[in-house]
């Protein structure tokens, strides 16, 4: 498989642009030692060719002319003990663009091609060092923002997910090898190969695929967070909440109508989940062309939300633009919570000025942006609805994209008519069961098609 590379040693800055203690140029291929000994000259006039499997070396740069580019760290891992599973040279130089670029650039005049996003990971799969689950994991570890998602996206970077993945399609190929062996065989062998303990095994990955399916969800949340958007008419607290939850006075917050006029956006972490949170313009019908396009980005914000928080003021009756913006937020088919705040106002003996509003809520929280009364159940309520009833046990191997959730259902369904139908003829059997083996082989990388695969690692970094 890894042999259309081998001719091409790519090379790559990865560290990010800027300013840093160090920086990274890394070279990977066949010829990535004899690349980077035309660039390097030894202190101690070591070597690296020779051969060992890892080591270090002192030394500088040089261009062509035999200019000095930066004074440097090799680091020299011959394949297969690498990232890609090749020859591995990282030039650990001073940070800094400038000499970064000049060691990338004599390293390109040297014979290297410059890497594309995410193939140096993407070597590393098609050399078969790690599979897809791992790979796309990695993506996750660079980009992952809460606690929580980075614990998910070490557990699969680990190879966890791939290991729980690969027990499942061996318990699948164990299956088919039998039941193709079967369809070989007269009858009366049958009872050997497919019993009923090779359909208990089933019955067992069968709850695996159905548990891996339901916690997708939390894993997908983790991985990509969501929209929260605040909500509601002028002057009901909304950017006093959205500083209450951020814990910082970010928002301008005023006793005046209409202060907040453009969107504000943060990310919290809502038990692990990192969510934006969006304040906005306060819906009214504004007469002011500034506040006109302020609430028209609060539509907008509103119907792009995964979760709308709804704010009313608890501590006066409900009007017509409370009445107004419930009518418009139940037609948008998103779970809204309903944040009754002011609640420090409220006189709990009066009887409630305030009746239901006409909308199914998903929650509903009293809450004081002002006392941070009921600020931790209204977080815990956001938290659930992210994360559903599905949040899987810290390092339990989980999904984390609806690409895999997808491939991992259709596995799901077609054991399903499996062992619906045990008495069928092996040939049906086998038939669900490839179905199966090639779907859960998407998630793997073994069976999934090369345009998905060029799609998921160009969303990597050059250098990755
Ligand atoms: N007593 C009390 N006042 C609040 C509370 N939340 C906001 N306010 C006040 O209500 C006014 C409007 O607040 P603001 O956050 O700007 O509302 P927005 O227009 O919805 O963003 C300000 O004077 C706030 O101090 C609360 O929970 N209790
Ligand atoms: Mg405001």
């Amino acid at each position: 498989m890894a042999d259309i590379f081998e001719e091409d040693t790519i090379v790559a800055i990865s560290t990010p642009p800027g300013e840093g203690g160090v920086g990274i140029v890394r070279l990977s291929g066949g010829r990535a030692l004899e690349i980077a000994a035309r660039m390097f000259v030894s202190s101690r006039e070591r070597d690296i060719l020779k051969k060992t499997r890892q080591r270090v070396f002192h030394g500088h740069v040089h261009d062509d002319a035999g200019n000095v580019l930066d004074e440097v760290l090799l680091h020299v891992m011959r394949g297969p003990h690498s990232y890609t599973a090749e020859d591995v040279v990282e030039i650990n130089g001073h940070g800094g663009m400038a000499p970064l670029r000049a060691i990338l650039d004599a390293a390109l005049a040297s014979g290297a091609r410059m890497a594309g996003p995410g193939e140096f990971t993407r070597r590393a799969f098609m050399n078969g060092r790690i599979d897809l689950s791992r790979a796309e994991a990695v993506i996750d570890l660079v980009h992952a923002q809460t606690r929580a998602a980075l614990t998910a996206a070490n557990t699969a970077a680990a190879g966890a997910l791939s290991h729980a993945l690969h027990e499942l399609r061996e318990t699948l190929g164990d299956a088919l090898a039998r039941i193709e062996a079967a369809v070989d065989f007269p009858e009366e062998d049958l009872p050997e190969l497919v019993d009923a303990a090779l359909f208990d095994r089933l019955h067992d990955a069968h709850a695996r695929m159905v548990e891996f399916t339901r916690t997708a969800d939390a894993g997908i949340r983790y991985r990509e967070g969501a929209a929260l958007a605040i909500v509601g008419k002028p002057n009901v607290g909304k950017s006093s909440l959205f500083n209450a939850l951020l814990r910082d006075a970010r928002a301008i917050v005023s006793q005046q109508p209409g202060t907040t006029r453009d969107r504000l956006e943060e990310t919290i972490t809502l038990d692990g989940v990192p969510a934006r949170l969006i304040d906005t313009a306060g819906m009214r019908n504004a007469k002011d062309e500034v506040e006109v396009i302020g609430v028209q980005r609060a539509r907008d914000a509103a119907r792009q939300a995964g979760i709308i928080l709804f704010v009313v003021d608890a501590s006066t009756s409900y009007t017509r633009e409370d009445a107004d913006l419930t009518e418009e937020l139940a037609g948008l088919d998103i779970p809204v919570v309903l944040a009754r705040n002011k609640s420090d106002l409220v006189d709990v003996n009066a009887p409630p000025t305030n009746d239901a509003l006409p909308l199914t809520c998903a929650a509903t929280c009293d809450v004081s942006a002002k006392t941070g009364a009921g600020l931790h159940e209204l977080e815990q309520r956001l938290a659930a609805l992210l994360l559903g009833d599905a949040a899987p046990a810290a390092d339990t191997p989980t999904l984390f994209r609806a690409r895999q959730k997808d491939s991992m259902r259709r596995a799901a369904e077609a054991l399903r008519r499996l062992l619906d139908a045990k008495d069928a003829s092996p040939e049906l059997l086998a038939l669900d069961l490839r179905e199966a083996l090639e779907a859960i082989g998407e998630i793997t990388g073994e069976t999934t098609p090369e345009d998905v695969l060029d799609r998921i690692f160009a969303s990597f970094c050059i250098g990755k």
